[in-house]
């Protein structure tokens, strides 16, 4: 069994923010765990518009505080996000996050974050195998 807090996470390498520094990012489980998913908490800041793209991984964003838009760029969708919305996006859906008032929300990642990824241009994480 694993047990960690995110006070143990906060100010070490799992705990990222985003070159920009709209988003923060705890990773709480990660692909080193080798439980077939990683888990964070993110937080966005206040009136930032943020553009994401997972090409290959699948994705589960549950708001857990805070009030915003979020945008599906590949459908032409928009949906309110508020405490206790829930998205998937099961289609790697090109997408805009806009939080009104800053967001937390808790992200499981499938196949999981390794903690190594940065963003490419186009803010895709590349798929990085855990060794062995
Ligand atoms: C909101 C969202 O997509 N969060 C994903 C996790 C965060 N971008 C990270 O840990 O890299």
């Amino acid at each position: 069994m694993i047990v960690r807090t995110t006070t143990e996470i906060t100010d070490t390498d799992r705990d990222i923010t985003s070159e920009d520094g709209n988003w923060r990012s705890k990773r709480i489980v990660l692909g080193g765990d080798r439980v077939g998913f990683s888990f964070h908490e993110t937080t966005i800041k206040a009136g930032s518009v943020n553009e994401f793209h997972y090409a290959n991984h699948v994705e589960a964003v549950w708001l857990v505080e805070g009030t915003g838009k979020l945008i599906d760029l590949d459908n032409n969708e928009e949906y309110d996000l508020a405490p206790g919305s829930m998205y998937l996006l099961n289609g790697h859906e090109r997408h805009r996050v806009e939080p009104d008032t800053q967001m937390r929300m808790l992200c499981v990642f499938n196949p999981p974050v390794t903690g190594r990824e940065v963003h490419d241009e186009n803010g895709v994480y590349p798929l990085v195998e855990v060794p062995a």
